[in-house]
């Protein structure tokens, strides 16, 4: 099925949004922190047309379903499931002074779902091109995830940090984006993998999500209240050398812990982007292994299935290993010389299959571009 199928006639384009990968900076991006994340070959397509103003009707390949809502509808609750995603990039255009062309979407993607790789805001960051081109609307590319993060929150009510749609929008081929949570200022760091013999094997630990949106939603009021607690704007204004003392503050065990994640992850991105530009891409193993001990000991966000998944992954030779994405499942990231990741992919099924998991799905990753317009 095509546009055509659909909704008769031709598109006008095809604006495409890529997954992403987070190389490591896990839940920093909600505290003013650093992220360092790439884009992923698998992405969403969206076909789109100008249509009747103050009307939007979409289709999605994956439903089988065609959605329609109005201005009438731009108010959030009024659209839900997949819609709602749309609707939240018209709402947002609004909320920001863009008025959004009415417009016809017919939406593929091959970004997996529920697996922490960002389906949703490949989702968003795609209609968001498509609206923007069509209308004619000048938004700076800068601008652009936020708009995205804010209908998320405030449309679809899930309370992100702006990483996925960053890395969507603003990733660029053959690059990871280190990104200034607070500044939103961004450094495109070479990330050739291929070049230097390695190769990031993901791990879809296809464990089942639980009680997710619950579980980020506290693991953030946890972070703000350690802030708060701390006299803080936000943890990333806690320095490193001052982290004993700031843990010596906070009575609460688990506001201890919560802060010291977010401190040391902070300062693994910095130390991951110092080996990246000098060209010693086998050094992070070790800031990826020791972010993902952090995440299970301290943020406490993995799940057992991750925790095989790291652990046999470095027992087969990985330079590293950790879960990418918020976490409770999900994917994770190791880092293998290219010859080594079938002995890896191996090892890693072998534990699942002692343990009765269901079997990982795995796929190389190379760093591929954000949003565009084909
Ligand atoms: C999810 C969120 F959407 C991001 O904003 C980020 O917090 C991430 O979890 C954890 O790093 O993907």
């Amino acid at each position: 099925m095509s546009f055509g199928d659909i909704f008769g006639g031709v598109p006008e384009g095809t604006w495409v949004a890529p997954g992403r990968v987070n190389l490591i900076g896990e839940h920093t991006d909600y505290n003013d922190g650093f992220v360092l994340p790439f884009a992923i070959p698998q992405r969403t397509e969206v076909a789109a047309a100008r249509g009747e103003d103050g009307v939007w009707e979409a289709w999605s390949a994956l439903t089988g379903e065609t959605i329609r809502f109005t201005v009438d509808d731009l108010t959030p609750g009024a659209v839900e499931g997949w819609g709602a995603y749309v609707a939240s990039v018209v709402w947002a255009l609004r909320e920001r002074g863009y008025e959004a062309p009415g417009a016809r979407l017919a939406i593929t993607s091959d970004v997996p779902l529920g697996a922490g790789l960002s389906s949703s805001a490949s989702l968003e960051s795609a209609v968001l091109g498509a609206l923007i081109d069509l209308g004619g609307l000048d938004v700076p590319v800068e601008e652009r995830p936020a708009i995205a993060q804010l209908g998320e929150n405030r449309y679809v009510g899930m309370p992100s940090g702006i990483l996925d749609q960053s890395a969507s929008i603003r990733c660029r081929e053959g690059h990871a984006l280190f990104l200034d949570c607070r500044s939103l200022e961004v450094e495109h760091i070479p990330f050739d993998l291929a070049a230097a013999g390695l190769a990031i094997l993901v791990i879809n630990s296809n464990a089942p999500h639980q009680l997710v949106d619950g579980e980020y939603a506290a693991r953030r009021a946890s972070c703000e209240a350690a802030a708060s607690a701390l006299g803080v704007p936000a943890l990333r204004d806690v320095p490193l050398d001052g982290l004993d003392d700031a843990l010596a503050r906070l009575d609460d065990e688990v506001l201890r812990r919560r802060t010291r994640h977010i401190v040391t992850e902070d300062d693994r991105v910095l130390r991951t982007v110092e080996l990246l530009r000098a060209g010693d891409v086998r050094g992070i193993g070790p800031l990826m292994t020791a972010s993902h001990a952090s995440m299970r000991d301290d943020f406490e966000i993995t799940v057992e299935q991750v925790d095989v998944a790291v652990a046999a992954a470095l027992e087969a030779g990985a330079y590293g290993a950790r879960m990418t994405g918020g976490g409770f499942g999900g994917c994770v990231l190791a880092l293998v010389e290219t010859s080594a990741a079938d002995e890896v992919r191996g090892a890693v099924e072998k534990a699942y299959a002692a343990r009765s998991f269901t079997p990982p799905t795995t796929f190389t990753a190379t760093a591929a571009p954000g949003a565009h317009r084909l």
